[in-house]
């Protein structure tokens, strides 16, 4: 029933095309086990852009494939480059996040190989980007936010303009599709939450189909 005192939201929202917000969808998952045990292998590090500046955000990976960033532009690698090893392996969990993410948003699965995790203190954010080193941009990318809350924003295929603005909350599931694959986007600044004094972090795990 849709009345005007009712609080409930949708669990599954559709705020622009080729985009599907999936509330909660993270919640049966311990996945701050794999992001510990991950961090223990291959440590979050803040990274130095080919513009010579060091990342707000911490970042790690998972997977066949990692994002990394040097003074030398952008790459996914088979290594960390800090241990020269593998990345760690993609959990399971994450896998099967994926495929419930995908079937919920209609969407044709993919298999990941490879796993982002962006880690951000109170007053870290991510300025407007595209997402554009991955070989194929049909594939969709499915982020999962964990902690505190983000407000993401949505541009559209050109850099400014007016923002489409996302609550993205701890749980929740974004999954990306053609047409908003290469949109710009951007995270505000993360805000401490009063009623959760003791969450000083949020974290975003983004999957992909790097290569
Ligand atoms: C929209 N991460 O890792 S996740 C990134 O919350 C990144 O850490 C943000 O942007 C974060 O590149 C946002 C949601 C997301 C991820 C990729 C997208 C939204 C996207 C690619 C195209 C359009
Ligand atoms: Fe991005």
């Amino acid at each position: 029933m849709t009345d005007l005192f009712s609080n409930q939201q949708d669990p599954i929202q559709n705020p622009s095309p080729g985009i599907t917000l999936l509330k909660g969808l993270a919640a049966p998952f311990d996945l701050y086990k794999h992001i510990h045990r991950i961090q223990n292998q291959a440590p979050f590090r803040h990274i130095t852009t080919p513009n010579g500046h060091e990342t707000q955000i911490a970042m790690s990976n998972c997977g066949a494939y990692g994002w990394v960033s040097n003074l030398r532009g952008y790459a996914y690698v088979p290594k960390d480059p800090l241990s020269n090893k593998p990345w760690p392996p993609l959990p399971d969990d994450f896998l099967t996040l994926s495929a419930q993410a995908c079937e919920l948003a209609g969407i044709r699965p993919f298999t990941p190989n490879a796993c982002l995790i962006n880690r951000y203190e109170i007053g870290n954010g991510l300025g407007q980007h595209q997402d554009k080193d991955e070989a194929n941009f049909d594939y969709p990318i499915v982020s999962i936010s964990l902690g505190l809350s983000a407000v993401f924003q949505l541009f559209g295929q050109e850099r400014g303009g007016h923002s489409l603005d996302i609550v993205l909350e701890d749980l929740d599931v974004l999954v990306i599709a053609p047409p908003a694959r290469l949109f710009y986007h951007a995270i505000k600044p993360i805000k401490a939450d009063i009623l959760r004094p003791n969450l000083t972090q949020r974290f975003n795990l983004t999957l992909r189909k790097a290569k």
